[in-house]
């Protein structure tokens, strides 16, 4: 199987070290005299860019959580200036505000050639014709695919998600080899392919790149079963650089990280020590390639080990395991990130309704779907039915602009939800994943 770029992909692991000291050396240099935030953080310390000599000095440096991002929105942690910057894009945050990172032109090439990683480990080449069903935009994936399919010369078939019938038609027609979307869109597609009357052997399908969201092996024989493909779990978030930062090769035994770009360590998410190969904890990156948005020890919060044993492929870079799930309460819908605390941010903007809600998460025909049930005050209770069905819809729309996802709002009695006595309980994920 071919290796888009074998010296980085399968270097011995102490040249591998060597270099990634010298990166991260570099990089601490750059965050220090660049971002008045990080010199902060390290100056509190008692670091300076010389206390870090080696990667084994990292641990001494703080980390960088998703809120520090909030808290310097939306461009302060970036470490050039706006005229270097070529790309922006953002995910979702825990309250209202998005999390923005931004790409120069070196950081979009660093993207284009992992992704070129990605698409090479899974036998893609410029033969292939790449269908990406990944939301193009703000979200990362249609675009990182986008450029990694074009870096290896594959036909690019830049469809974005949605409009099944179409994907149908086109993956026909077109002769698609390779699909990108999240796995519980494939899912989807294979149903929607069933029932469509299409024979398998009018598609030319044979591999899957699937991420953004968590998926298990059951996931994976049904997506094969279904569509007669090899299905391959990809890894990333935009933060780091989007997908693109780790990737399964055609082995599917773990997912290859691509750390002469982005350095792994887990930790414990309590104690936040850094625990040693092979124990399950907390995935933490360092970008030590990053122009536009350094992170130094970000913390994902995504729970994972790392093997890092020489894979059977031949590549040496160390592989994570499928991601466990979280340790915070953020939900994947349909591939965009929700944080219960955005919905309680729309709620407590509204009057007549309380702070009291459950939301229900399922997956029905391979889909997911969002329900929220939510308390309304008692006098507003008694208020006509046309009146409620008003404030109902205001905040159904209210809901879909704040946070991109189309939720199903159900009014309940004052008190109808069961108050808890310890945590509150805000979610009920009833999705087998
Ligand atoms: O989801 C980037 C991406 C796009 C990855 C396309 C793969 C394919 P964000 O929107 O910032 O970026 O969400 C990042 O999604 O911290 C994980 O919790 C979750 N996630 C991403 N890939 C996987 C995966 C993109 N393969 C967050 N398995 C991450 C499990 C995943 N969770």
């Amino acid at each position: 199987m071919e290796i888009w770029n074998s010296h980085f992909e399968c270097m011995e692991r102490n040249g591998l070290k060597h270099i990634q000291t010298e990166r991260l050396r570099e990089t601490v240099e750059r965050v220090y005299f660049n971002v008045p935030y990080y010199r902060n953080k390290m100056q509190q310390a008692g670091l300076g860019p010389e206390s870090i000599q080696s990667i084994d000095d990292l641990a001494k440096l703080p980390f960088t959580t998703k809120t520090d991002l909030r808290d310097n929105y939306p461009f302060s942690l970036f470490a050039v200036p706006m005229s270097e910057i070529v790309r922006i894009h953002a995910s979702s945050g825990t309250t209202g505000k998005p999390t923005v990172v931004g790409y120069t032109r070196n950081d979009i090439s660093t993207w284009s050639e992992v992704m070129a990683r990605t698409l090479t480990s899974a036998g893609a080449n410029r033969h292939d014709f790449i269908q990406i069903a990944y939301g193009y935009g703000l979200f990362t994936g249609g675009l990182g695919l986008h450029y990694g399919g074009e870096k290896i010369g594959a036909s690019v078939i830049p469809i974005s998600g949605g409009n099944t019938t179409r994907q149908i038609q086109l993956m026909r027609d077109f002769g698609s080899t390779v699909l990108a979307c999240t796995p519980s869109y494939a899912l989807f597609l294979a149903e929607a392919i069933a029932e469509s009357g299409i024979k398998r052997e009018e598609l030319r399908l044979k591999v899957g790149v699937f991420g953004a969201e968590p998926w298990t092996e059951n996931m994976r024989r049904e997506i094969e079963d279904k569509l007669k493909i090899k299905a391959l779990d990809i890894y990333g978030l935009s933060e780091v650089i989007g997908p693109g930062v780790a990737s399964e090769c055609l082995s599917q035994s773990g997912l290859h990280i691509n750390e002469d770009h982005f350095y792994p360590e887990i930790i414990d998410p309590e104690t936040l020590k850094v625990l040693p190969p092979g124990l399950t904890g907390e995935l933490v990156f360092t970008t030590i390639t990053k122009e536009g948005l350094p992170l130094i020890r970000y913390r994902t919060r995504d729970l994972t080990s790392l093997n890092y044993e020489k894979c059977k492929c031949g590549r040496t870079l160390v592989r994570m395991n499928k991601c466990l799930g979280r340790s915070d309460d953020m939900l994947i819908i349909r591939g965009v990130n929700l944080f219960p605390s955005q919905v309680e941010t729309v709620l407590l903007e509204m009057s007549g309704i309380t702070p009291h809600y459950l939301l229900i998460v399922d997956r029905i025909n391979n889909l997911d779907t969002l329900e929220l049930k939510v308390e309304v005050e008692e006098a507003f209770f008694m208020d006509k039915i046309s009146q409620l069905e008003a404030v109902r819809q205001k905040l159904q729309n209210n809901l879909e602009n704040s946070i991109g996802l189309s939720i199903k709002v159900t009014f309940v009695e004052p008190k109808g939800i069961v108050r808890s006595e310890g945590k509150a309980v805000r979610v009920v994920d009833k999705r087998k994943f």
